[in-house]
């Protein structure tokens, strides 16, 4: 077998199609830019906002995260580093750019849609799904092989010769692990992995990324509460129990 033939997985990532160059450079050229999703937006949604939004920060863009609905609390570490604003139906700022992260419809915005349809700035889609319709934006990075959104932003600070911070980093990790379910669904690729390794090279803990995430605790739930009580009130009769038999 000719190895020579096979590119190293470096260089492949840092192939660019010419619809994402042109992309690129949209996302180079400009300084005001909207970040949005779809409603309730997901893991992959909001992650990938969060590294997009460091990213273009560091290039000296301003950058305002505006989502139909506001961000689930589980995903709220996400907003030690950016601001994430629920739309309440007022006037969009102005803007160069709205980057549409993890979808294609723009429906999916709800009436949010309708504001950035009327708006005059170019619209740029960052997805891994696959299209139906005609295009309605102006540019594109989309690879539907990428297991998770955030994956394409990691490639795009790849292509821009930009480090990955830690912002970026637990984006990217939060986008990995919702959409491949924690390495478990067959999305799990040989770059998904390789990324999950830099990231936590960068600093992400993925122990505490999983507490985070999945095991946050709901002490309104009623069985939790339920659970929590009673073992405190097993613990107390132990207690009572050993004092007694101190006694
Ligand atoms: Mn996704």
């Amino acid at each position: 077998m000719n190895m020579s033939t096979n590119p190293s997985a470096e260089e492949a990532t840092l192939e660019c199609t010419v619809e994402q160059l042109s992309a690129l450079k949209l996302l180079k050229s400009s300084k005001r830019f909207i970040l949005t999703g779809h409603v309730r937006p997901d893991g992959d949604c909001v992650g990938a906002q969060a590294a997009l939004a460091s990213c273009l920060e560091r290039m000296g863009a301003e950058v305002l995260i505006l989502n139909p609905d506001p961000i689930e609390p589980r995903y709220e570490y996400l907003a030690r580093h950016a601001t994430f604003r629920a739309w309440e139906g007022e006037e969009l700022p102005p803007h160069d750019v709205v980057v549409f992260l993890d979808f294609n419809e723009l429906s999916r915005c709800g009436r949010l849609g309708d504001a950035f349809a009327r708006a005059e700035s170019k619209k740029l889609v960052v997805d891994h799904h696959i299209a139906g319709g005609e295009p309605w934006w102006d540019e594109a990075f989309v690879d539907v092989r990428a297991s998770a959104t955030g994956l394409l932003v990691h490639r795009i600070h790849e292509a821009i010769g930009l480090e990955v911070d830690l912002a970026a980093a637990e984006g990217i990790f939060t986008s990995i692990v919702s959409d491949t379910g924690w390495f478990k669904y067959s999305n799990t690729d040989a770059e998904t992995l390789r990324v999950a390794s830099e990231l936590v090279d960068v600093g992400v803990e993925p122990a505490r990324m999983f507490q985070a995430i999945e095991q946050r605790k709901k002490p309104s739930h009623p069985l939790l509460t339920g659970g929590v009580l009673s073992h405190r009130i097993l613990r107390r009769r132990a207690s009572c129990a050993g004092h007694s038999a101190m006694v």
